[in-house]
C-alpha cells in the first residue's frame, strides 16, 4: 500500500434511482462497522468512514484525489454500481488499491474483476470484519498470500482466483465461516465491538438528524429526539429455509444474536458518542426472536438517563399469532415496527409469503400495534405471478382502509423485483429471459426493466397497471398526510 490510510465508503444511490421513504434518515452502519473493526485490530492505520448517501460522490472523489489513500473499501449494492465505479476509478488513479463487499459485489465478484482493471479485489463475505482486515495485512506485508483471506476474489498473474458466489456462498455463514471462531448463534455477534460512531464526521450525524427530523418529527411530540443511528444485534430471518422464504427475498443471513448485555452496551456508548435515541436495529425479522426480545427487557438497565426507543422489522404473522407480546415490545422501547405488507389480496399473499399470510392477518397485525400506540411503515411489493386486476384493486382498497383508519404511519410501494438471488430473478434465467452478455457481465441487472419484462410476461396485470396502483395509493396517502416513497427508478415517481 502506498500509505496506512484506508478509506471506507457507503456508495450512495446511483442519479438513477428515487428514494425510500427512510432515505438519508440513518446511518448506513456496514462502513461503520468495519471502520471499528480495523481501528481495533491495526491501530497504527489511519481510517476516514464516508456515507455517500449524504455527502455527493463527487466529493468523495475530490476527497480521495487529495489524502490518496492506500486502499478504498466501497460498499455497493445493485442501486449504487455505477457511483461505485466512478470511486475505484478515481481510487486507482490515485494511486489505491480497491476493494468491493457487500451483496451486489459479493454475488458478482467474478465478472466485476473481469471487467473492472481498477477494481482490484472483491470481499464476499456476509461478516466482513475480519476478513478485511485480513486483506489489509495481506497488502502490507507481501509475504502474506491472497488466498489466504476468506471469501476474497482476486487476480494473480491475469487470473480471477478465489471466492465464487454461486460456488462458495454456504462458507459465508458466521457459523460456517473460517474467519471466526463461534459456534453458538447466541451470542456470535458479540464478537464484533460496539460501533465507533465518531468515525462519521459530525456533520454527518447532524444531516441524518435534520431528515429524520424533517420526515417523523410528528411522531416524536412528547420527546425530543437527540440524535438517530442503525444498530445491529441481531441477524437472519426467521424465513431462513427455502419452503418458508418470501419469494422477492434474496437474503442468506443465518440467524445470530449478541447477548443482551452487548446490545445494552450498544445503545448505551452510541448516545454517549452521537446522543441516539433513537435506534433502527435492522435485524431482518426481529419480532421473530420472542426470547432474544425477553432477554433484552430482562436485562434492561434500570440507570439510563436517557430513553432509548426501538425501529424494528416484525412480520404481520409474529405479531398476530401472541399479540399480548406487543406489550413486551412496548416495555423494550420498540416505538415502529416495519412491516413487509406486500398485498392486501390473500391469493397473492399465500403465493409470495405463504399459506399463513393474509389480508387479515397483515390488517390485525397493524391494529394491534396501533393499539398499543406502536406506529408501523408498511411495504407493497406489486405485479407477482399471481396478480390480477381483482387482486391488484384488493390492494389498492386495502392499503386506502389502512390508510384512512391512521394504522400506517408511512409505506413505500414498489413493483416486483426480480434479483438474481431470488424466486422471480431464477425464473427469468431459467426461461431464458436474460441474455447471455446480461449473465456474464458485472452490471447489476437493469432493475426497472426487468421488473417490467416480468411483470408483463408472468403476471395477469400489466407494468403500466402496477404503476398506475402504486400512484394511486401514494395519491390516497398524501391526502392524509402520510409518506411515501418507492426506492425504484425516480422516472416512476409521482
Ligand atoms: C437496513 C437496510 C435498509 C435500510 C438502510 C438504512 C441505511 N442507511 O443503511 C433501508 C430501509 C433504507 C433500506 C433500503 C433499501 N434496501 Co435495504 N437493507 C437493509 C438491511 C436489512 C440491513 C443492512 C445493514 O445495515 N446491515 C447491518 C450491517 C452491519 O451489515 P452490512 O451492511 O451487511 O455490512 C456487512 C457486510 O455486508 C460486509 N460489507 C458491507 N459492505 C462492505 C464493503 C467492503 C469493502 C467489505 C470488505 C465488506 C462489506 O461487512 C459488513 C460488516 O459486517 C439489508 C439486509 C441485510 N440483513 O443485510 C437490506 C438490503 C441491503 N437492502 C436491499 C435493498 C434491495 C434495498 C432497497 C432497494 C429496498 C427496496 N426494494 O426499495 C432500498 C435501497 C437502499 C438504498 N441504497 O437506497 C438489499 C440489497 C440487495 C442488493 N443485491 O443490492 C438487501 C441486502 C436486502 C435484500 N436482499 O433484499 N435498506
Amino acid at each position: 500500500m502506498q500509505n496506512d490510510l484506508v478509506y471506507l465508503v457507503n456508495v450512495g444511490n446511483d442519479p438513477v434511482f428515487g428514494s425510500s421513504a427512510n432515505d438519508a434518515s440513518f446511518p448506513a452502519l456496514g462502513v461503520l462497522a468495519l471502520g471499528t473493526w480495523l481501528s481495533k485490530t491495526l491501530p497504527d492505520i489511519e481510517i476516514i468512514v464516508r456515507d455517500g448517501q449524504i455527502i455527493s460522490t463527487e466529493s468523495i472523489v475530490k476527497e480521495i484525489e487529495q489524502c490518496k489513500p492506500g486502499l478504498v473499501a466501497c460498499s455497493v449494492l445493485a442501486t449504487s454500481y455505477q457511483n461505485a465505479l466512478k470511486i475505484a476509478q478515481a481510487a486507482k488513479d490515485s494511486g489505491a488499491y480497491t476493494v468491493f463487499g457487500n451483496d451486489q459485489a459479493a454475488q458478482l465478484s467474478k465478472q466485476i474483476l473481469q471487467h473492472r482493471p481498477y477494481v482490484d479485489f472483491v470481499l464476499g463475505s456476509e461478516y466482513g470484519e475480519r476478513p478485511l482486515e485480513l486483506l489489509v495485512r495481506s497488502l502490507r506485508d507481501k509475504s502474506r498470500s491472497f488466498a489466504d483471506v476468506p471469501d476474497l476474489t482476486y487476480r494473480e498473474n491475469g487470473e480471477v482466483k478465489g471466492f465464487e458466489y454461486g460456488r462458495d456462498k454456504s462458507t459465508l455463514s458466521i457459523l460456517n465461516s473460517s474467519a471466526y471462531p463461534t459456534e453458538d448463534r447466541k451470542t456470535a455477534l458479540d464478537l464484533f465491538p460496539i460501533v465507533n460512531r465518531n468515525l462519521y464526521p459530525s456533520e454527518h450525524w447532524s444531516t441524518y438528524l435534520r431528515n429524520y427530523l424533517n420526515k417523523y418529527s410528528h411522531v416524536h411530540q412528547e420527546e425530543e429526539v437527540t440524535g438517530v443511528t442503525t444498530m445491529n444485534r441481531a441477524r437472519g430471518c426467521s424465513r431462513a429455509g427455502d419452503s418458508v422464504k418470501c419469494k422477492f427475498c434474496d437474503l442468506l443471513l443465518d440467524i445470530s444474536f449478541s447477548s443482551p448485555k452487548v446490545f445494552w452496551q450498544e445503545v448505551i456508548e452510541a448516545y454517549k458518542q452521537v446522543r441516539s435515541n433513537i435506534f433502527f436495529e435492522v435485524c431482518d425479522s426481529f419480532l421473530s426472536f420472542p426470547v432474544f426480545i425477553d432477554n433484552l427487557v430482562k436485562e434492561k438497565p434500570d440507570s439510563l438517563d436517557f430513553n432509548p426507543k426501538f425501529f424494528v422489522y416484525g412480520q404481520a404473522r409474529d405479531i398476530v399469532r401472541k399479540p399480548e407480546r406487543i406489550s413486551k415490545l412496548r416495555e423494550l422501547g420498540v416505538f415502529r415496527v416495519y412491516i413487509g405488507l406486500e398485498s392486501g389480496s390473500d391469493q397473492t399473499l399465500k403465493h409470495m409469503k405463504s399459506k399463513y399470510d393474509s389480508a387479515e392477518t397483515n390488517y390485525r397485525a397493524l391494529y394491534y400495534l396501533r393499539e398499543q400506540n406502536i406506529y408501523t411503515y408498511g411495504s407493497f411489493v406489486l405485479g407477482s405471478d399471481t396478480e390480477t386486476h381483482e387482486t391488484l384493486r384488493e390492494t389498492v382498497r386495502w392499503a386506502k382502509k389502512v390508510i384512512k383508519e391512521g394504522l400506517l404511519l408511512d409505506f413505500d410501494s414498489i413493483p416486483l423485483i426480480p434479483l438474481p438471488g431470488n424466486v422471480y430473478g431464477k425464473r427469468l434465467v431459467n426461461e431464458g429471459l436474460i441474455s447471455k452478455e446480461a449473465l456474464q457481465s458485472d452490471l447489476p441487472w437493469a432493475l426497472d426493466e426487468l421488473s417490467k419484462l416480468y411483470i408483463n410476461t408472468f403476471s395477469g396485470v400489466s407494468y403500466e397497471d402496477v404503476i398506475q396502483a402504486a400512484c394511486e395509493i401514494g395519491a390516497f396517502a398524501k391526502e392524509h398526510g402520510i409518506k411515501t416513497g418507492s426506492v425504484f427508478s425516480s422516472e416512476n415517481k409521482d
